[in-house]
């Protein structure tokens, strides 16, 4: 097994470069809502930033920071309240912390905002689909990660119904890209992620997990989000969100082996302690073959 040079392996994030030579983790920030905070805008800025500094020092390369809860499920939250969560956070990052900030958001105006207050990285679960949300991010210069979900977070998990999983969520992805193309934003600028629990029952999950190098053929790099999802609990008989790590550890190792590159995880040092396990092997490897 080679590394993906057939792929593009470095993508320019504003001012900052991500080399994809090796896997890397994306830290997941949550930002809180105002309901949860007791003490207000302040506290709540404060406790991102150190979790920030903290997925940093563990290791994270991307935070992705995220407002508008796409739970199964949840309300949506108005684009007003979205950016009013988002921006500050972006921003007291961007000045403090030498890291790509990703933002996890489907609205246009989120994402020209996050952009100019200093993001390196729009992350989409609805890959670009609202409308002006290609404009958007073809004007933010930024890459972008294009994710499939079927259906919108209030009704996916109802019944998500596909002819071939991994065929269909291929197809949607190519005909995303496509998108991309013709509004501006060059292949090299784009990430592809199959979106593990995002319209998919614990079968289709398995068989996305089972064939992700399937992805491969859309010759870009790839994402996974399989971090405390419920796939894992569904495996271990109903195990709660903080009783699922080492499973998610090994649904992203099989990810990573079938061509997975940027790991997003609630759990970085964890993550990136795996990763090292599955880089000195291959590096191994290629010295071998070297000689
Ligand atoms: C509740 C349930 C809260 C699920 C949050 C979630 C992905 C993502 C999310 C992913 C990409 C989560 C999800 N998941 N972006 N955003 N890929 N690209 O489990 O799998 O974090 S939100």
């Amino acid at each position: 097994m080679r590394l993906q040079s057939e792929y593009y392996v470095s993508l320019t994030c504003g001012h900052r470069q991500l080399e994809l030579t090796q896997p890397v983790v994306m830290g997941i920030l949550n930002v809180t809502p105002d309901s949860f905070s007791d003490g207000g805008r302040y506290t709540r800025l404060d406790a991102a930033l150190r979790h920030a500094e903290q997925m940093l020092a563990e290791g994270a390369v991307i935070i992705d920071v995220g407002a508008e809860s796409t739970r199964p499920g949840a309300r949506e939250i108005g684009v007003a309240e979205e950016m009013d969560r988002l921006l500050p956070i972006v921003e007291a990052i961007a000045q403090r912390l030498d890291v790509i900030i990703s933002i996890d958001t489907s609205s246009p105006e989120a994402m020209t905002a996050a952009a100019a207050a200093g993001a390196g990285l729009i992350n989409d679960v609805r890959a670009l689909r609202r409308p002006g949300a290609l404009a958007a991010a073809a004007a933010s210069g930024l890459p972008v990660c294009l994710m499939h979900m079927q259906g919108e977070p209030t009704d996916m998990q109802r019944a998500p119904r596909y002819g071939q999983v991994i065929d269909d969520v291929c197809g949607f992805l190519s005909e995303r890209i496509q998108a991309c193309e013709a509004a501006g934003i060059a292949r090299s600028r784009l990430i592809c992620d199959p979106g593990f629990g995002f319209g998919k029952s614990l079968q289709h999950n398995l068989q996305l997990l089972h064939h992700f190098d399937a992805l491969r053929q859309l010759e870009l790099p790839l994402l996974v989000g399989v971090s405390r999802k419920s796939m894992l609990g569904q495996v271990l008989d109903g195990a709660p969100v903080n009783e699922r790590q080492s499973a998610g550890l090994a649904a992203m190792l099989l990810a990573v082996e079938r061509g997975a590159r940027i790991v997003r995880s609630h759990d970085v040092r964890p993550t990136v302690d795996a990763l090292a396990l599955w880089i000195a092997q291959e590096q191994s490897a290629q010295e071998r073959q070297a000689q």
